[in-house]
């Protein structure tokens, strides 16, 4: 559970929640372990998604997206990887991985989508939006794929592959989400959403499928 404006430690600094199943109505101040953004408008838990395995542990592992975080550009944008065991508070700094966006302004992690295995080679994979990035055509967007295992810090222009949004001010990685396997052959794909997208002429939006055998 995300609350990207939470102030407990600076303002929009922003706080994941991690809330254990088995209770009807637990309040979250007596959530199992809270994850916190240590700089000013990192918006940590604007996006929050439980992947799978990205460590090859054998636990499942939490990501937690700050498209606000400045991981050595102002506003980047990040997602924190933290592994099955989280206990108690912790802080974006405390990630197991940091995956941070390619240029400042690109605002990574406002998006995240977990596709399981989209390689077929056993570790579970990521998919991290970044909706502003501008790098080939301003504010067109990217989706990018990260493969597990994943450790350390890695910028996103090193990903598996970069679905860079087709138009200007597409905005393509807005969302990200699984698409089942739509074409039968075994791999899970990928939806991407791009509201900006162009249609026609004027800016209908549109959704990608993208196949994880075209990658
Ligand atoms: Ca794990
Ligand atoms: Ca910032
Ligand atoms: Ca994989
Ligand atoms: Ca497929």
């Amino acid at each position: 559970m995300g609350a990207p404006e939470d102030d407990a430690e600076n303002t929009d600094g922003g706080t994941a929640y991690l809330v254990l199943g088995g209770s009807d109505h637990a309040g979250l101040i007596s959530a199992h372990s809270r994850l916190r953004g240590t700089t000013t408008t990192a918006l940590m838990g604007a996006a929050v998604c439980g992947p799978g395995d990205l460590d090859g542990d054998g636990l499942s592992d939490l990501v937690v997206g700050a498209p606000g975080a400045d991981e050595g550009e102002n506003n980047n944008g990040a997602a924190y990887v933290y592994l099955g065991t989280v206990e108690g508070d912790l802080e974006d700094t405390d990630a197991w991985a940091t995956l941070y966006g390619e240029d400042g302004g690109d605002r990574a992690g406002d998006a995240l989508a977990g596709p399981g295995d989209f390689n077929g080679d056993g570790s579970a994979d990521l998919v991290i939006g970044a909706q502003r990035q501008g790098g080939v055509l301003a504010y067109a967007g990217a989706a990018y794929v990260v493969l597990g295992p994943v450790t350390g810090k890695m910028g996103l222009g090193s990903a598996h592959a970069r679905l860079q949004g087709q138009s200007a001010y597409a905005f393509s990685g807005a969302a990200v989400a699984p698409a089942g396997d739509p074409d039968w052959d075994g791999r899970q794909d990928l939806l991407v959403g791009a509201p900006g997208q162009e249609t026609s002429g004027t800016a209908g939006g549109g959704a990608w499928l993208v196949l994880a055998s075209g990658m």
